[in-house]
């Protein structure tokens, strides 16, 4: 499924039917407002409550577990950075001491597979069709570079990417799974060559943390 990135300009909110998680919330707008754009699109003011708790949502987390016959776990945090970007915070442990891995956004939040292949294709909402790294131009927007273990297996990472969202977008991440692969991300194409998938976990809604005290 490829959707156009969600325009967010002043006045107004575009929000997308294609976004699978926009659908109740684009209800809402629906029935208070029943405008249609094409496509399916409908749109709604920055006086529209389901617009407004939409763009609310700053932060997401991913609890990563390991699949058939691995044994990493580890968490990644997601938080919306201002400018249509994303921060993310990764610990990852029970990786091979000093080994690289490929660490993606995929598309879909289905981690019913046991080797993490039912999480679809590297989420790519702007459908640039081309990966790259987080530093990158032009790339997926769930390309987060790699994961790199110290000795003892445990990788550390803070990365800030672009093209993708907390909130429900067409670009929003909640409902999609995180992968960690089994090998480096070369940032070759169509994938960056990381091999097997040896972890998965599903981006859902977090609590914004309290802001620190003064
Ligand atoms: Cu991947």
């Amino acid at each position: 499924m490829k959707t156009a990135a969600t325009p967010i300009r002043s006045g107004r909110m575009i929000c997308t039917l294609g976004a699978a998680l926009a659908l109740a919330l684009a209800t809402g707008c629906a029935s208070q407002h029943g405008g249609h754009g094409s496509h399916g699109d409908m749109t709604c003011g920055d006086d529209c409550p389901e617009m407004k708790a939409m763009m609310k949502l700053t932060d997401a987390v991913a609890v990563v577990r390991p699949t058939a016959g691995n044994t990493l776990s580890g968490t990644v945090r997601f938080t919306a950075a201002g400018h249509g970007q994303v921060k993310v915070v990764a610990h990852v442990e029970g990786l091979a001491p000093s080994s690289v891995h490929g660490f993606h956004i995929h598309e879909l939040g289905d981690v019913t597979g046991a080797d993490g292949m039912t999480t679809g294709g590297h989420f790519d909402p702007a459908g640039t069709g081309h990966h790259g790294m987080p530093a990158d131009a032009v790339r997926h927007g769930g390309d987060m570079g790699n994961l790199t273990a110290n000795a003892q297996g445990v990788a550390d990472l803070e990365v800030t990417i672009s093209g993708v969202s907390i909130g429900m977008a067409s670009n929003g991440i909640l409902g999609r799974a995180v992968i960690v692969h089994a090998k480096a991300d070369d940032a070759g194409q169509p994938t960056g060559n990381a091999g097997g998938r040896i972890g998965t976990g599903v981006i859902g809604l977090a609590k914004a943390p309290a802001p620190a005290a003064k």
